[in-house]
């Protein structure tokens, strides 16, 4: 709570109080808890097979701190789902190495 002043011509002043809330902006990128993941799954894993948990973090408040995952590899979209409750990686289709 701050006491603001204002003044004028003649020279009369009255005081109020004003509270300003300071919201918070998403100025913090999320940061992986650790680098880089190496894990391996039998390829006759059955689908569903949780293959490894990952974690990030976020310092901002709110919507601003959450973490939405989103895997980018053309390669693996296909292969594996992020679960967003969990940030656990399942397999989604089987897997056949030749
Ligand atoms: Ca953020
Ligand atoms: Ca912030």
């Amino acid at each position: 709570m701050e006491r603001i002043l204002i003044t004028g011509i003649p020279s009369l002043s009255d005081t109020t109080d004003v509270e300003v809330t300071v919201q918070d902006v998403n100025d913090n990128a999320p940061v992986f808890t650790t680098l880089s993941y190496q894990t391996s799954v039998p390829e006759d894993a059955l689908v569903g097979t949780s293959v490894i948990q990952v974690q990030a973090s976020d310092v901002d408040l709110g919507l601003n701190g959450r973490v939405r995952w989103v895997i980018h590899s053309i390669l693996y979209i296909y292969l594996l789902k992020i679960l967003p409750a969990t940030s656990r990686l399942i397999k989604m289709n089987y897997l056949e190495i030749t």
